[in-house]
């Protein structure tokens, strides 16, 4: 069938954005997954770190992992997919849950980070064990 829709839809024509960047990094089982994965690193901008879940409705964010310098920093988890999803932190010593929001809202949560190695998850139940997870690392 072809797919005449633009290059950032998310109807399925993902495959072949994102195909080549996979076999070239730590693709690893998340290749196969399907419609939609994780890749690349979200960075923090002036204190915010944007972390979208996947528009089109997977169990997935847009970003496979995360950086950050120490300090407050404020994770954003944008949600236009139907699917409730939230965005936490935890790790070296934080556990911290955004709300849970679906429908265009905005997950937030505002963490006082030490340099460590944390993780960012979705807390809805079984989010995380499906692949709603990354590593944070700040610096
Ligand atoms: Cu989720």
């Amino acid at each position: 069938m072809p797919q005449p829709g633009p290059a950032h839809s998310w109807g399925g024509t993902l495959a072949t954005a994102s195909g080549l960047v996979i076999a070239g990094e730590d693709g690893g089982a998340l290749a196969l997954v399907g419609a939609a994965k994780a890749e690349g690193t979200a960075e923090a901008d002036n204190g915010v770190v944007e972390i979208p879940a996947d528009p089109g409705g997977a169990l997935a964010y847009v970003f496979a992992e995360a950086v950050a310098p120490a300090g407050q920093i404020t994770f954003r988890s944008p949600n236009e997919s139907a699917v409730d999803h939230n965005i936490a932190i935890e790790g070296t010593g934080v556990d911290e849950l955004g709300p849970v929001v679906k429908n265009g809202g905005v997950s937030e949560v505002s963490v006082d980070l030490k340099a460590g190695e944390y993780t960012f998850y979705c807390s809805v139940v079984g989010h995380r064990a499906a692949g709603m997870e990354g590593p944070l690392r700040v610096n």
